[in-house]
């Protein structure tokens, strides 16, 4: 090993455009994100996790002018929306970033002037079929004229018009070989498998130039020594990336983290990521990320949302409803990481009702309520530990290393079942050896059951942390585990908990889910 530090770990979300307020989809990408980020601090790894919000573009100037403000003023207001459902959703983003920030200006015209200084941009006259919407020029082929005698895109659904402007185009086609040298030798460049196999086909059947800059609106970053062309919106937003690590000052500290050990990104903007960004980045010397992970849509089930069913879709309204963490807990658990998945009422409700609060919640409530009412409150010291003893300890002690295998596909949610595969042992233990009838019996080993209890809810609650920080804060103080020593480092045999440790009074840490009234 090398005397350098170990590389950080940067990992960002994609950045959100804020021309409406954010949604579940925004929430569900951010709170998988920084699941991931959490976790990789935990196992002692330097992070820098990054969020924000995408401010340029034709769409956000027009959305702007309906409103009647200033595109300015418009995206002041809505990062601002975007910023606090990342703090609400106890999202530990080390830097939020805004593309209208003068570093961001700089990152962005400083990766073109390198495009530029290597020979892959040069002007030409453009013209093609442009989506408003999704702000991208599409081939005839991949359109179609409706009945309603407009042109849409075929992929995406929405209306195309034709536009021609004398811009930048950047030489894509240069890098189709490149493209494809690297997901043949890098695999894991992209995943699920799936979006790669998709990639790589479209890269196969031939790339053209990109155009890369705009001449008809000026709500961008300039292009440097070309006043009135404003980047390509794509161009600017995913130099966001790089903004974060200081470049173009590769002697910043935060450059370090270069490149980014995952982008999170949805389904819909993998082509951006893992075609145009990597060219881009190659033409600028500069190397790729080692990964990009296109996670799929989360989805309402068609029910009908209602305040009173409290099955509203505003992320901000279902953190109040149901709990940041039990909303936390149900995107990750519920939704296999990659696939797509719905949400309803009764999807929230059970998993709250039946893995936080009966799993996890009642084992906590009923074996530290019997140490608090038999035991003084203390950790017990435990006899000599039985077959069953050892297994539901082995199985724990199993957690940390299972978890980092899982996390290296970033398996979030089959983590999650993991960890309560343990849950359900340690309920099945407990309910087998009935501390409850050993307190006349044996109290010697109903102080060894429930210490062996205790000592595994210490194991999920060092694992439960990324996922569900404040509970499995809670559940760590109510075990009276030290703030230092949290980390997985300390999910191991030599910091079990320490007999005759003073614990808390114990207070639910899930509670149930109850019904309001008006929806029974
Ligand atoms: O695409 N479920 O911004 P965006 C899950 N600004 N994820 C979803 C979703 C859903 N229903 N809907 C959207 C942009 N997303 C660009 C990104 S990055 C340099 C620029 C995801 O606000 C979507 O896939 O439309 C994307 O990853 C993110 O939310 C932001 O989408």
């Amino acid at each position: 090993m090398s005397e350098t530090p170990e590389k950080p770990f940067l990992i960002t979300t994609a950045i959100s455009y804020p021309n409406g307020v954010p949604h579940i989809g925004h929430a569900y990408e951010v709170i998988a994100t920084d699941a991931i980020a959490r976790f990789q601090r935990l196992d002692g790894r330097d992070v820098l996790f990054s969020t924000g919000t995408d401010e340029h573009g034709l769409k956000i100037q027009q959305t702007a002018a309906r409103a009647g403000i200033s595109p300015r003023a418009f995206v002041d207001d809505m990062a601002g929306r975007f910023k606090a459902m990342a703090d609400r959703l106890n999202c530990a983003y080390d830097r939020f970033i805004r593309t209208t920030e003068a570093d961001h200006y700089a990152a962005a015209q400083a990766l073109w002037r390198r495009m530029e200084a290597n020979g892959d941009i040069y002007l030409a006259k453009y013209a093609g079929w442009y989506s408003v919407r999704d702000e991208a020029y599409y081939d005839e082929a991949e359109t179609v004229v409706g009945p309603d005698g407009q042109r849409r895109s075929i992929k995406t659904d929405t209306p195309v018009e034709w536009m021609e402007e004398e811009n930048f185009l950047f030489r894509l086609s240069k890098y189709q070989d490149k493209l494809l040298a690297l997901y043949a030798e890098r695999p894991d460049f992209l995943s699920p498998e799936t979006r790669l196999n998709e990639v790589a086909s479209f890269v196969r059947s031939g790339l053209k130039d990109l155009s890369i800059s705009r001449t008809t609106f000026d709500w961008g970053v300039p292009v440097p020594g070309h006043p009135g062309h404003v980047m390509y919106v794509w161009v600017d937003a995913l130099t966001n990336y790089l903004t974060v690590c200081g470049f173009p000052d590769e002697t910043d500290p935060r450059f370090r983290s270069w490149p980014a050990d995952v982008h999170v990104i949805g389904k819909d903007i993998v082509r951006f990521h893992a075609v145009y960004w990597p060219a881009f980045l190659m033409s600028a010397g500069l190397p790729v990320p080692d990964r990009v992970f296109g996670h799929g849509f989360l989805l309402s089930r068609g029910e009908k949302m209602s305040k009173s069913l409290g099955n509203v879709v505003d992320p901000m309204d279902l953190a109040e409803t149901y709990g940041v963490d039990a909303l936390r807990y149900f995107v990750l658990r519920e939704v296999p990481f990659g696939g797509d998945g719905n949400y309803s009422h009764e999807a929230i409700i059970n998993r709250i009702n039946a893995d936080l609060a009966n799993d996890l919640g009642n084992l906590a409530q009923r074996s530290l309520s019997m140490i608090a009412k038999n035991l003084d409150g203390a950790v017990p010291e435990p006899g000599t530990f039985s077959d069953a003893d050892t297994r539901l300890l082995a199985a724990a002690a199993a957690l940390p290393e299972k978890a980092r295998g899982l996390m290296r596909d970033l398996a979030l949610h089959t983590i999650l079942s993991e960890i309560w595969t343990v849950v359900a042992d340690a309920n099945r233990y407990f309910a087998g050896e009935e501390p409850w009838k050993l307190r006349k019996s044996d109290p010697a080993r109903m102080a060894t059951v429930l210490y062996v209890t205790v000592e595994t809810l210490r194991r999920v609650g060092l694992m439960v942390q990324p996922f569900v920080p404040t509970a499995g804060a809670a559940l760590l103080d109510l075990l009276a585990v030290p703030a230092d020593a949290r980390s997985f480092a300390f999910a191991d045999e030599a910091h079990r908990l320490q007999p005759g440790t003073a614990l808390p009074a114990p207070t639910p840490i899930f509670p149930r889910f109850e019904k309001p009234e008006a929806a029974a």
